[in-house]
């Protein structure tokens, strides 16, 4: 695996010395002050590439670049945005960046209700809440027609979640969902939020999915032509919120969108916590299935709390088998490198890492922070190491 982190860019209080320091060879990054749309150019690229070959270290993955609204809802600009990202892809590939990370989720990019919650050891997680989440869109929200989602026991909790909430965790928990989380490429208040809802009111899963096909058919082959990667990342967490459809769930998608577009090009982020969510993703499966074409890595654990409800563990706890994941990519690397692949050594990230130790005091990006993603990344590059060298006996 080439070890990579995540770096958000001249603000992020992670510094390119920091990565250095954790040993990550490679940096995943965007130029997230681009607007949601717009060309990225070269030379806002290249300028970006330096700071980061300045710091020694290269430019290896782009996440993300953000897919328009009008692209999902294929409605309005649509196809302005769609040449506008073929541009962006072009430009890339001539500065040198060819694996490009993406997603398909409509109007939220990933969502969490808390972004404190506190572990045992006083470390702090991104967390999940099923009922909280619900309670927000009943209660605070108050969707149109919410109540028809849930059942009555889950309406049940929601109300009791709500009924203890003060006027500030309202507020935390709204700005959360809404706007809260680093990368995402929208914020909303909750009138906007409210009206991007209601863009969704006339499409369902087969649309959108649809929508995300004919995206591909125009997007793969020009990206194939310029041998770039595209890793479409899956929805986090893999299931509708709010009535609107996701359609980067589970394997029976996954086969669907590599099914009708099957160039190598056509990839996936193999992000482990976001599929993880869904019992019945069984991650070994979905690994073997589409191996080849993974061309990019998130390692990260959850653990299931019911219910949908899932907070985010140590890399090596939690629900997700992080030894049986990490054997499946040492299996598949030493594949391609006898098949002569250039791209055997798959990029890959700690996907969020806990607040802890001296970031307690820091103000990080949830998420985010320094240690806890040094930590995920050391104890997945002990074990991969364990394994390579065992397997060599
Ligand atoms: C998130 C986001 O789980 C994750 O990886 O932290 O990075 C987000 O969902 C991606 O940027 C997807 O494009
Ligand atoms: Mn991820």
């Amino acid at each position: 695996m080439k070890e990579s982190f995540r770096w958000y860019g001249p603000d992020d209080p992670v510094s390119l010395n920091n990565i250095s320091q954790i040993g990550a060879k490679s940096v995943v990054s965007a130029l997230h002050q681009i607007p949601n749309g717009l060309v990225w150019n070269k030379d806002d690229i290249k300028e970006h590439q330096q700071i980061i070959r300045n710091a020694g270290l290269d430019w290896e993955v782009v996440e993300s670049v953000p897919v328009h609204e009008d692209i999902k809802q294929r409605t309005g600009s649509f196809q302005t945005y769609i040449d506008n990202f073929k541009a962006t892809l072009d430009n890339l590939a001539s500065c040198g960046i060819k694996t490009v990370c993406y997603n398909f989720m409509p109007v939220l990019d990933w969502t969490r209700t808390h972004l404190f919650y506190p572990m045992d050891d006083g470390s702090l997680a991104l967390y999940f809440n099923s009922s909280a989440l619900a309670a927000f869109d009943l209660f605070i929200l108050k969707r149109k027609d919410a109540e028809r989602e849930y059942n009555s026991s889950q309406i049940q909790k929601a109300k009791s979640y709500f009924k203890k909430l003060s006027s500030n965790e309202i507020e935390t928990l709204s700005k959360n969902i809404i706007s809260g989380m680093p990368g995402a490429s929208e914020r909303y208040t909750l009138e906007q939020f409210r009206s991007q809802l209601e863009k969704y009111e006339f499409l369902g899963e087969v649309d959108l999915q649809e929508h995300f096909l004919l995206f591909l058919e125009e997007i793969i082959p020009i990206a194939e032509s310029m041998n770039v990667r595209m890793c479409v990342h899956p929805d986090d967490p893999p299931y509708n919120l709010f009535g609107i459809p996701r359609v980067v769930k589970n394997l029976q998608d996954l086969k669907t969108i590599f099914h009708r577009v099957p160039s190598l090009s056509n990839g996936l982020t193999f992000c482990t916590g976001s599929l993880g969510v869904r019992k019945e993703n069984d991650l070994s499966v979905i690994f073997q299935k589409f191996a080849n074409r993974i061309h990019f890595l998130h390692l990260r654990s959850i653990q299931w709390q019911g219910e949908g409800s899932f907070f985010e563990a140590n890399h090596l706890e939690g629900d997700v088998d992080m030894f049986s994941v990490v054997y499946d990519i040492i299996v598949e690397e030493k594949k391609r490198l006898k098949q002569g692949r250039s791209d055997w050594e798959i990029p890959m990230r700690p996907d969020h890492g806990h607040q802890m130790l001296d970031d307690l005091n820091k103000k990080t990006k949830p998420g985010y922070s320094a240690i806890g993603r040094l930590r995920g990344l050391s104890e997945i590059r002990g074990l991969a190491q364990g394994i390579t060298k065992t397997m060599n006996i």
